[in-house]
This record gives C-alpha cells, sequence and structure tokens, in this order.
C-alpha cells in the first residue's frame, strides 16, 4: 500500500517538551503567588490528563491545592494557562529545542517523495508553529497540510477526534496513512481514528500501555543512531525511513 500522509504529534514526539511545559506551569504558578509545584513524578501523573487548562483542573480536583476560594474557577484556570503559554514561548524562542532523532530527515524525505504530513496534538495551536519555527524550519509549519491543535475539536486525546480533524482537512484515508506518536493517550487517539501507529516513548511514556501499535521504538534512529524496538520490528534498516513505514502498511 502506498503511504499518502504521516500525521505527527507533537509534544513527546517532534521534541521533547514536556520538560518545558512543566517548567512553564510552575513558573506560571510562583507568578499567580500560589505555592503549587509539580515535580517530575507528579507530573508523570498528571500527563494522564491531555490538554494544559484540563490539567490544571484535574489537579485541583484531585489534589485539592491550597488556592484562594474563587467564583470564577474557569477563568482562574485560563488566567494561570495563559501565563504558562507565554513562557512556553518564551523559552522556544530563547533557544532551539533540539527535535528528536529521525524527525526532520523523515519530514524532509516525506516531502521529497510527496507524502503529505499533518500535525494532530492538544497542546495549544501557537505552540505548535513556534516550536516548528525554532527548532524545524522558519518555513516548516507551511509544509503540513494541516495542524490539528488544541480546542479546534470538542474531545482531546485519547478521543480520535484531532486525528479525525486532521484526516479530513488533509482528505486523507486513513488505511493509507501513518500516525507517530508517544504516549498512551495519543495512542488511543490515533487507534479510534483507524490509523496505523508507530510510538517512539520517552521518559514520561515509556510504562505506558502500547497495544495496537505496530512499532514501540525509543526514537526513529538515523543512519548513524540505530533505532530499538520494544514491539514489532523494523524490517531492513536500524532506523525508520518512508519503506519502512510502507511495510507497515501492508
Ligand atoms: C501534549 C499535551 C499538552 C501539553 C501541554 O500534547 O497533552 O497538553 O502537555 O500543552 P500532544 P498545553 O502530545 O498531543 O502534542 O498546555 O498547550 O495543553
Ligand atoms: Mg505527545
Amino acid at each position: 500500500m502506498k503511504l499518502a500522509a504521516l500525521i505527527f504529534d507533537l509534544d513527546g514526539t517532534i521534541a521533547e517538551t514536556e520538560e518545558i511545559h512543566r517548567q512553564a506551569f510552575n513558573y506560571a504558578f510562583r507568578k499567580a503567588g500560589l505555592n503549587w509545584y509539580w515535580s517530575r513524578l507528579l507530573y508523570g501523573d498528571l500527563l494522564s490528563v491531555t490538554g494544559g487548562k484540563e490539567r490544571i483542573r484535574y489537579f485541583i480536583d484531585q489534589y485539592s491545592p491550597a488556592f484562594p476560594k474563587l467564583d470564577r474557577l474557569t477563568e482562574f484556570i485560563a488566567d494561570l494557562h495563559q501565563a504558562k503559554t507565554e513562557k512556553f514561548h518564551e523559552t522556544l524562542l530563547s533557544g532551539c529545542i533540539p527535535l528528536r532523532p529521525g524527525v526532520k530527515r523523515l519530514v524532509q524525505e516525506a516531502r521529497e517523495a510527496g507524502v503529505h504530513l499533518g500535525i494532530a496534538t492538544t497542546t495549544t495551536a501557537s505552540n505548535v508553529t513556534i516550536l516548528l519555527e525554532t527548532s524545524l524550519d522558519a518555513a516548516a509549519p507551511g509544509w503540513f497540510d494541516v495542524i490539528a491543535a488544541g480546542n479546534v475539536v470538542p474531545r482531546k486525546k485519547p478521543a480520535p477526534d484531532i486525528y479525525e480533524y486532521a484526516l479530513k482537512a488533509m482528505g486523507a484515508d486513513p488505511g493509507s496513512c501513518l500516525a507517530i506518536e508517544d504516549s498512551e493517550n495519543g495512542l488511543r487517539a490515533s487507534l479510534g481514528a483507524g490509523l496505523k501507529t508507530v510510538v517512539t516513548t520517552n521518559q514520561y511514556t515509556q510504562a505506558h500501555d502500547f497495544s495496537g501499535a505496530c512499532l514501540v521504538l525509543d526514537h526513529l534512529g538515523e543512519p548513524n543512531q540505530a533505532a530499538t524496538a520494544s514491539v514489532g520490528q523494523l524490517a531492513a534498516n536500524t532506523y525508520v525511513d518512508l519503506k519502512e513505514l510502507a511495510l507497515l502498511l501492508d
């Protein structure tokens, strides 16, 4: 089967951005005078909820942190998240966040071969464009047929909505596309949209349940940096290229 399109998740897949999100959340809490602190361990739990605003509300509901009694909790959370997003942008703009192994190479290979590209993410849309511009190429956002992000759909991952939105926008048949993800929520979303999925794990997601993925790797690999598969196997290479991905569709 010919591979028509690749749809990438963003956070944790294109780059290891969750640590930057975590630090931006903690900055916003300090700036608001809150004594909240999300450690790596706690953030690993909170990542079970996708979407930063939803994650803050989950934290309040689950951990009942001290904060002033408010009659407008939704606005309070939105203001916190706005401050967090501004800090996240500032961090991205202050230095080049490295892309994960193989991402730039695979994107360029896809472009040269006429394989369409999409992004399907629960993060805020502005985070996507800034990350692509600062870490991939100033013109990179234009390389993607669709950047489906954040609140553009009613339900975030693990619901399939964001992938269904991206497929519709690309006019693509899920049977001729592949998703690349990093988390259990992301995999549930892509499988729910009928997409075969390759997972590249990271520090926050390596213990997740990746049942249903056709390949689970530590990263996409490079010619000089072999990828290691924990589920499935690469057919001929030690890194993921279009040939390896097309074989997964068969
Ligand atoms: C990861 C997420 C996002 C980020 C935080 O998205 O769940 O919520 O953690 O970004 P994905 P926001 O893996 O789908 O790219 O605060 O902007 O939500
Ligand atoms: Mg992700």
